[in-house]
């Protein structure tokens, strides 16, 4: 059986004291139960919280999306927390449901959550591609991460003629090697178990070839280049979307799902913070500001959107903006001394991934948890919590049959993430985590021995099920620091000075006494997050001689900053005006002022 959805017994004894959810939910929900599960958290909740279908896969799946929140939902600021965008990460879109259960249970018996759940809307999106994630509980196993569409993968006019067999009858897709000294791999000195490829420089010479596990279904020389579907929904976005690349798709957001995710988040203006499980991890890696790549701006100052003050640099944003960056060191730093997280394997730049569409494209803060990697085995303590010492990013090796990436790509001369793999296996005496290889009768290699084995697929990327609650704890802690860094808005230091009798000065701070700022660089430059609005809403007999009535604030950093206006009122004595500041990310405040 799937390693991944036993449980090894443990793990579980450390952690479990902060917040944890009244129930364990220590295990992996397939569709199914998932929607079940949903379905009880929320009918169990009808006061704060609802659930839709946002969209339906090929295979007649829903795409749920849950709002969660207090009587004015939907129109307090907001956080998106979405799961599941890669298939194969199963650990998000199980944390997502245990951030549900997580404020369920305590709204109305923990103060500070019921009143974040009151002044805060959540949007939680557990399980964006669940065609894909389906495989999880599905024989054989192997790492899905395309949905259902049709896909001519290698363009040989066919479409999903060669995806994966199972030679070996063990219920799992893994590796095949096949002995021959005109292939490129060998066993790895340090562990046989894992391959390498031969370094002719230090005398190495190849003795295998290396394929995943398949038969080349249509004779093209090419092992398991085109299996059922698809689209792999973080590389569909369309910030640095990589055309015809595999599992693109034939355009950006091509796909119900992810166009449906799109459309959700234009359709929820109030969205502030977009939060994602994912690999593509910016909270142990947080994005640096990069030099600009690209052509110059326009030089006549007429042709540029914000005019001759707009930055000068290059038109390509490909980093994180000026102004921003400090936001995501903080947030980052933070989330590290919450989590414990240490020793992350290095994120790599999205292609077409959403948490960076989240931020480029849609203009809003956008940070990324990759809650759970491989440890380093090193001493006999906790093996729950990460490594002590620098990964990189745990990758199998690329299979020759899979000529286009696929599980998988490494540098060939890295293999130290796959030996501590297989350690911190041994270690935890997860002894079918790694396939044993062992001999098998291959149709398309009658005279080569051929062996099948390698990594349990997944096993590498989710941890075992009994310790997602340990999990759960952390993230669940972190976000709902984060959620506390919403803007806020509010109106101070009112003053009115008449300067005749017939005319007033009122002047007035717009404070912003939350933390992040009302808008982020990049909100401000994209302009779809809309910047805080002011209203002075005057009467018929009164006008104004200066000032403007409705004007749209630059955006003002949180922490107690302010923007000071003044307006010059002609009004009778003892009238009043009233004062709105607005915008969806920081909520709605009035006052209304006598001048006198
Ligand atoms: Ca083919
Ligand atoms: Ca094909
Ligand atoms: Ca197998
Ligand atoms: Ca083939």
């Amino acid at each position: 059986m799937n390693v991944l959805l036993k449980t090894t017994g443990k793990i579980s004894f450390i952690f479990i004291i902060f917040l944890a959810s009244a129930l364990s939910q220590n295990k992996y929900h397939s569709y199914d139960e998932m929607t079940k599960a949903i379905n009880t958290a929320v009918s169990s909740h009808k006061d704060i919280a609802k659930v839709k279908s946002i969209a339906q896969t090929y295979q007649k799946r829903d795409i749920w999306a849950i709002t969660l929140g207090g009587k004015e939902a939907d129109s307090t600021h907001a956080v998106l927390i979405v799961g599941g965008i890669e298939a194969d990460h199963l650990i998000g879109s199980e944390l997502t449901l245990h951030f549900l259960n997580f404020l369920l249970d305590n709204y109305g018996k923990v103060d500070s959550i019921t009143q974040l759940v009151n002044s805060t809307t959540f949007y939680i999106i557990p399980r964006v591609n669940p065609d894909a994630s389906e495989a999880f509980f599905q024989k054989p196993l192997y790492a899905r991460t395309f949905n259902t569409r049709a896909i001519d993968d290698d363009k040989d006019g066919k479409i999903d003629e060669d995806g994966y067999e199972d030679l070996n009858n063990d219920g799992l897709i893994t590796m095949m090697r096949v002995k021959d000294n005109r292939g490129e791999w060998i066993p790895h000195p340090d562990d046989p178990r894992i391959m390498k490829k031969a370094d002719p420089s230090k005398g190495e010479q190849g003795l295998y070839k290396l394929f995943s596990e398949g038969i080349d279904n249509d004779k093209d020389e090419q092992w398991n280049e085109d299996e059922l579907g698809g689209v792999d929904f973080n590389r569909s976005f369309p910030y640095n979307y990589q055309f015809f690349s595999r599992g693109a798709g034939p355009h950006q957001l091509s796909e119900p799902e992810t166009h449906a995710v799109a459309d959700f988040c234009f359709a929820h203006p109030n969205i502030t913070i977009v939060f994602t499980y994912s690999s593509n991890d910016n909270l142990m890696n947080p994005w640096k500001k990069e030099q600009r790549q690209g052509p110059p701006m326009p030089s006549n100052p007429t042709f540029r959107r914000g005019g001759p003050d707009e930055d000068q640099g290059p038109r390509l944003i490909n980093s994180v903006m000026d102004n921003d960056e400090e936001y995501f060191t903080y947030i980052s730093k933070e989330y590290q001394d919450i989590t414990k997280l240490k020793s992350a394997p290095q994120s790599t730049k999205g292609e077409g991934s959403f948490n960076e569409w989240a931020y480029y494209h849609y203009g809003r803060w956008s940070f990324a948890a990759n809650p759970w990697w491989m440890p380093e085995v090193e001493t006999k303590k906790d093996t729950t919590s990460a490594d002590t010492s620098k990964n990189k990013k745990l990758d199998l090796p690329k299979p020759p049959g899979m000529p286009f990436g696929g599980p998988g790509e490494t540098k060939p001369d890295e293999y130290g993430d796959q030996l501590k793999a297989v350690k911190w296996l041994d270690a935890n005496k997860i002894s079918d985590g790694f396939v044993k290889w062992t001999k098998v009768k291959h149709p398309d290699f009658p005279d080569n021995e051929v062996e099948v084995g390698g990594f349990e697929p997944f096993v590498t990327t989710n941890p075992p099920a009994d310790s997602i609650d340990v999990l759960a704890a952390k993230q669940n802690k972190f976000l709902v620091w984060l959620s506390t860094k919403l803007p806020k808005i509010s109106i101070r230091n009112i003053k009115v000075e008449p300067i005749d009798d017939k005319v007033f000065r009122l002047t007035a701070d717009i404070t912003n006494t939350g933390y992040l700022p009302t808008n982020s660089a990049i909100g401000d430059k994209v302009r779809w997050p809309r910047n805080v609005k002011l209203t002075l809403n005057l009467s018929k007999d009164q006008s104004l001689a200066s000032g403007k009535a409705k004007p749209i604030l630059d955006p003002i950093k949180g922490s107690g900053s302010q923007q000071e206006l003044t307006w010059l009122i002609v009004s009778k004595s003892g009238a009043t005006v009233t004062l709105t500041a607005e915008s969806p990310m920081t909520g709605k405040v009035s006052q209304t002022v006598t001048l006198k």
